[in-house]
């Protein structure tokens, strides 16, 4: 090959590294972008409850971007009934807000026991499977596998967690009927605003502390609530 020849194919190498290296970066640091904001106040009459429903998957699977194995939240879509992959909602102010969290994944004793506490909801409770429950001791049963939280309004809730040792825990959303817990509760929104809310149990696998990755990353632990008058 000749020198020139040569030459090109370093140059042409090097360019190849450069924009690998720029692109795994931008990858890393990209908290990935807001979802649509899923739209819960289309047709919605002033004072009327409103229902949200969520579930968590412990691998989301394919389907849904570049991290099958990570940890997820899923909504179901109010205008379509499909699951989505999109944690972000708008929201009616001054409005009561049932959530209904269908929770598939394992759990663990809390590394906080306050996070066993529930909070900020109407009569302080949530139900596991049809119970009322105020507080839940992780270590007992299966322990808590996520949190559901709005610091901004108060509120946290503990999402107990399925067996960790079945052998059809779900590894795809959404999750149909695989084993799973369901936990409801009801908040107030209060006023207009925009409420950041996520999971406080550090349920990334794989990255520091079980920080980063999911629980760092819009659309898996977390998302966002803007309340509109
Ligand atoms: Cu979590």
């Amino acid at each position: 090959m000749s020198i020139i020849g040569r030459l090109s194919t370093a140059i042409g190498l090097f360019l190849v590294a450069v924009a690998l290296i720029v692109w795994a970066l931008v990858s890393f640091l990209d908290p990935g972008t807001p979802g649509g904001y899923t739209d819960y106040t289309v047709g919605h009459s002033a004072g009327a409850p409103v229902s949200v429903n969520l579930q968590t998957v412990g691998s989301i699977g394919n389907g849904y971007g570049s991290h099958p194995t990570w940890v997820s939240y899923m909504q179901k879509d109010p205008a379509t009934g499909k699951w989505i992959h999109d944690t972000s909602m708008i929201l009616p102010a001054n409005s009561v807000i049932h959530m209904t969290i269908d929770q598939y994944d394992s759990g663990s004793p809390l590394r906080n026991q306050e996070w066993g506490q529930v909070q900020g909801t109407i009569g302080s409770d949530a139900t596991l499977n049809g119970k009322s429950f105020k507080v839940y001791d992780s270590y007992t049963g299966n322990g808590v596998g996520h949190t559901f939280a709005v610091p901004g309004l108060g509120v946290s809730v503990p999402l107990i967690g399925v067996n960790g040792n079945l052998t059809n825990i779900c590894a795809q959303a959404p999750c149909g009927t695989l084993p799973h817990n369901v936990i409801t509760f009801s908040f107030r929104t209060g006023a207009p605003g925009s409420y950041n809310w996520q999971c406080f149990v550090p349920c990334a696998l794989g990255y520091l502390y079980g920080n980063g990755g999911a629980m760092s990353t819009l659309n898996y632990m977390g998302g966002f609530l803007k309340v509109v008058a």
